[in-house]
């Protein structure tokens, strides 16, 4: 007998028919989310379930008794419950490393276009607004030889400074957890504490997984500790930002731009204040959007699911889950 599995959101053919190979399974075919309520009565017979950001907390996995194993199509798993889950030995996987390159070119993107502006002059030009006069109105700022503080130095923040190091001769502040001299020496980076990070950037990058500690992580007092000439990049979770205050810094000018690509609500509201400023570069949270990256990132996620169904151990768990395969 199949193990059964559902499918919560769509994947490639490809990705399906090796599922179909070791799974029976159905799945979710809406272009939307699917609905909670619909989520619930699916899982009663899953012993595995494929999802990306679907909340997995106690009223979920009391109306799944079969469940073994989640697997989310996102390296992110603030989704998880991973308490929740332990209790009943039902691991949980996630998708890190395949979507290191893809988020860290589009960290640069947004490093590129709020420093230069690129979204407000690109919709200039095409308004028509573009005159034949002195063009220092339209100058931005340099990235190359600038300062880059990274505020979390994992795979990810790595690969945004091989690029920024490498790509644009920047030097490299980092704060994060633990230190990580290999990355120290790789990148001659320096560790420093958050404060005189957030004081000596001009660029600063967060990059931190969101969790109770990282809720908020920027707020009034960090904006404050920025230079006014300096750019905050977000390409984390948007909870990891208190939006108020980022607002307020924006307005105030205690800080020159920002590019985000991560939101508190997601999608954003349209009424949400920092899709007024001209020098805020937003984007609808497309770090990993690639083709070839959203492939990988669903090939490992039914490689994991298949693995914890079919008793074997997954590529990719979670920290907090190792080892509680029921
Ligand atoms: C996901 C991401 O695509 O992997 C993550 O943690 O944020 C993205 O790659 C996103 O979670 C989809 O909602």
């Amino acid at each position: 007998m199949k193990p059964y599995v559902y499918l919560a959101k769509p994947v490639p053919e490809e990705v399906e028919n090796y599922i179909a190979e070791h799974c029976s399974y159905d799945k979710w075919e809406g272009s939307e989310p699917i609905p909670r309520s619909e989520l619930l009565q699916k899982l009663g017979q899953a012993e595995g379930l494929l999802i990306t950001g679907e909340k997995i907390d106690d009223e979920l996995l009391d109306h799944a008794p079969n469940l073994k194993a989640v697997s989310n199509i996102s390296v992110g798993y603030n989704n998880f419950d991973t308490d929740a889950m332990k209790r009943r030995s039902i691991i949980g996987t996630n998708t890190p490393d395949v979507l290191n390159e893809t988020v860290a070119d589009l960290a640069l993107a947004l490093m590129l276009s709020a420093a230069r502006r690129v979204p407000e002059l690109d919709k200039l030009v095409k308004d028509g607004k573009w005159e034949k006069k002195s063009d220092e109105p339209l100058f931005g700022v340099d990235v190359h030889g600038k300062t880059l503080g990274i505020i979390g130095m994992g795979r990810i923040g790595e690969a945004i400074g091989r690029r920024a190091k490498f790509g644009f001769n920047m030097d490299i502040l980092y704060h994060n957890r633990h230190r990580k001299m290999e990355t120290e020496k790789e990148l001659d980076a320096s560790y420093v504490s958050q404060e005189e990070l957030l004081q000596k950037s001009d660029f600063v990058l967060l990059m931190v997984p969101y969790t109770e500690e990282t809720k908020h992580l920027m707020g009034r007092e960090q904006f404050a500790q920025m230079k006014k000439s300096a750019i905050f990049i977000n390409t984390s979770r948007g909870q990891t930002v208190d939006e108020g205050a980022l607002t307020e810094a924006l307005q105030n000018g205690e800080i020159l731009a920002a590019g985000l690509d991560v939101f508190d609500q997601e999608p954003v509201s349209p009424d949400n204040p920092l899709l007024k400023l001209p020098n805020v570069v937003t984007l609808p949270h497309i770090g990993s959007a690639t083709y070839q990256t959203r492939f990988d990132m669903a090939m490992l996620a039914a490689e994991n699911l298949v693995a914890a169904v079919t008793g074997k151990e997954p590529t990719t768990v979670v920290g907090e889950l190792k080892g509680v395969l029921k």
